[in-house]
């Protein structure tokens, strides 16, 4: 009998088996792509999941191509402007106190730091700033110094973006006053699997920050983790919590588990390559106007394996030498793939 992959059986709904007229991931809408569907289910994403990978890859380049232009990648740069002792301990991260991995903690860096830093990123070709810092969420005075840094970056001509953990509603509205465009805050992975990783703060409290986000009218980024030990039905569902949010995020990180000794993570089997494209195509198709980022873990990844996630509709990096605590690729290995797929750095801000 012939190898036969599971999702050739019957049971795959419409908008995984191709067969739907309307365009995937839309209502269907009059314009041609419709508006971004906010009702997608577990079993669809798992159908999603369950395409052989050539069809999956065609699905999520459809659309790709109706939402974006394929030519272009949106270049981040991050920066950590606050570093370590957090008190967290979320198990991936090298930056919480709990665990020893040798980064050595930082207070707030000075503004004069952050800007010198922000133009080099701009100089270098980056068109949003990402400010990280390692907080549980920030006091009123570190809030006061990172609204200055997003007022002096945002001067420069830069997209701004900031992480720093859990937000009362007023911090961002204060953020947003201050002229901040997007705020990081990831699910990481299904609320099945979350508690798992972290158990200092539930996802209920990150669904809460999320709110607040957007309720300021700030733009959110928000995605996860591939490579914590969770199952492939976890990063399904992590794509449908999201997919069913108010409002889709605009930007949607999708890291691979950067493995720092001395993190809980630290030893654990590698995430298969496709397994990983799959989840940046399914993301593609579930969140199709959303900026899909091929986040933390690029250092590690071919230039071959970067071109796949590219194709699956990943359309956004981080770039620079350094993310937070970890390395990433240097700028000219960069500039010389995207040269070489005849790709360029989107130059637009949203
Ligand atoms: N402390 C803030 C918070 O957690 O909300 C902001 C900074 S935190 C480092 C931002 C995100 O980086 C995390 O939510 C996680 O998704 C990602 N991250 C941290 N360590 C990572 C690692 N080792 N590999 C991949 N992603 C990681
Ligand atoms: C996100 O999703 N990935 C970035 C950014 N948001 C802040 C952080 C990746 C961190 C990787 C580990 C480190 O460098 O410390
Ligand atoms: Fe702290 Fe953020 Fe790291 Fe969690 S991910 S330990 S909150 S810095």
């Amino acid at each position: 009998m012939p190898d036969q992959h599971p999702s050739a059986a019957p049971a795959a709904p419409a908008a995984a088996s191709g067969t739907n007229a309307r365009p995937l991931g839309t209502d269907g809408g009059a314009a041609g792509r419709g508006a971004p569907r906010q009702d997608w289910t577990l079993e669809e994403a798992l159908a999603l999941f369950a395409l052989p990978f050539p069809l999956l890859m065609h699905q999520a380049q459809q659309v790709h191509l109706a939402w974006h232009n394929a030519r272009q990648i949106q270049m981040s740069t991050l920066l950590s402007i606050k570093t370590g002792a957090c008190p967290e301990d979320c198990a991936y991260c090298p930056q919480s106190v709990r665990y020893e991995t040798g980064v050595a903690s930082e207070p707030l860096l000075p503004l004069a730091t952050v800007v010198e830093r922000a133009r080099a990123a701009q100089a270098a070709g980056a068109t949003r700033f990402c400010m990280g810092a390692a907080f549980r969420s920030p006091k009123r005075r570190d809030l006061e110094q990172i609204g200055a840094m997003v007022r002096a970056v945002r001067a420069l001509g830069l997209e701004t973006c900031v992480t720093a953990g859990m937000l009362e509603p007023g911090q961002a509205d204060e953020l947003k006053a201050a002229g901040l465009d997007y705020y990081n805050h990831n699910l990481d992975t299904s609320a099945e699997f979350y508690g798992q990783i972290i158990t200092t703060r539930t996802y209920q409290d990150r669904l809460a920050t999320l709110k607040s986000v957007r309720e300021a009218g700030l733009k959110v980024c928000c995605g996860g983790i591939i490579g914590m030990g969770e199952t492939l039905r976890d990063r399904a569902q992590l794509l449908v919590t999201l997919a069913q949010l108010p409002e889709h995020p605009q930007s949607v990180p999708i890291n691979q588990l950067v493995r720092v000794p001395g993190t809980p993570l630290a030893a654990g089997p590698p995430v298969d390559p496709f397994d990983f494209i799959r989840t940046i195509a399914v993301a593609r198709i579930m969140l199709p106007r959303a900026q899909v980022r091929l986040s933390a873990g690029r250092e590690s990844m071919s230039d071959e394996l970067q071109a796949l996630a590219f194709l699956a509709g990943a359309n956004s990096i981080f770039y620079g030498e350094k993310l937070l605590t970890t390395g990433n690729p240097d700028v000219l290995r960069d500039q010389a793939l995207l040269q070489r797929l005849g790709m360029e750095p989107e130059q637009r801000l949203q």
